[in-house]
């Protein structure tokens, strides 16, 4: 029986990564340098998880010589990155996908626990989830765990056995939510079942061990464009995530 919902934040609970893309650029011209990020190569850049890794994964293609020694400097230009998202995204100016409030809601009405398993820093989740959510967003939560949590970041599975630690649960009773090749491999490698909502960062990504792989989990005011085999609706309720977690079990027993 399908017993809590696991969620990734960056590209599942909003499609954040354009504005950490904007960013990373803004504190690079902050900090007078003359790297620029484009859509391209975020993109690529999006196979190493975490800002800090990101920047010292890049420092080290560009410039190997210096980047050897310079964890105080990347940290420094994180922390401008950081302070330019959450200005960003705070105060709602980044909305949540179509059916994330739907079925915190939904999940919150039934009883049923959700978490948060996520990469990035702690401050972004409060910053993009306060205002759609309210100041109090935590309570809403079983579990949250974020880049501060776990030392390894996805794809290994850490965060999200960090999770079903705070839920007290198996991996089997959960659904996971992701938007990455990543993510899906840090959910599947906790052996949680995983629903994928690609975004346009990610939509070449491979989702061969995904349960379901959908454009988002659509809502009454903006249904899927397809009917999916399960659900009553052209959105993903509780009722279809239940039918589709028994179905999961089947497979696996
Ligand atoms: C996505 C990430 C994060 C963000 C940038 O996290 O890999 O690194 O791209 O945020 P998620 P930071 O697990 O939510 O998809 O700069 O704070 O790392
Ligand atoms: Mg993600």
């Amino acid at each position: 029986m399908l017993q809590a919902l696991i969620f990734d934040v960056d590209g599942t609970l909003a499609d954040t990564e354009s504005a950490h893309r904007a960013a990373f650029n803004a504190a690079f011209a902050e900090a007078g340098l003359d790297w620029h990020w484009s859509e391209a190569l975020y993109t690529r850049l999006l196979d190493v998880a975490g800002g800090k890794e990101r920047i010292a994964h890049y420092w080290r293609t560009v410039d190997p010589l210096h980047a050897a020694r310079n964890g105080e400097t990347i940290a420094r230009i994180h922390a401008i990155k950081t302070r330019f998202y959450e200005e960003q995204v705070s105060g709602g100016r980044l909305p949540l996908r179509p059916g994330i409030e739907r079925l915190i809601t939904e999940a919150a009405e039934a009883g049923l626990p959700i978490a948060i398993a996520t990469t990035t820093t702690p401050a972004n989740v409060d910053a993009l989830l306060r205002a759609p959510l309210g100041r109090n967003w935590r309570r809403l939560f079983a579990a949250v765990c974020d880049g501060g949590t776990t030392q390894r970041k996805k794809p290994a599975p850490d965060v999200y056995l960090a999770a079903l630690r705070g839920l007290g649960l198996p991996a089997y009773a959960c659904i996971a939510f992701e938007d990455s090749e990543n993510g899906l491999a840090a959910a599947s490698a906790a052996g949680i079942p995983t629903i994928i909502t690609p975004t346009a960062y990610t939509a070449l990504h491979s989702f061969s061990d995904a349960m379901l792989v959908l454009p988002h989990l659509g809502d009454p005011a903006q249904p899927l464009a397809q009917r999916i085999p399960g659900a009553d609706h052209r959105w993903v309720d509780l009722a279809a995530l239940a039918r589709w977690h028994e179905g999961t079990l089947f497979e696996a027993s």
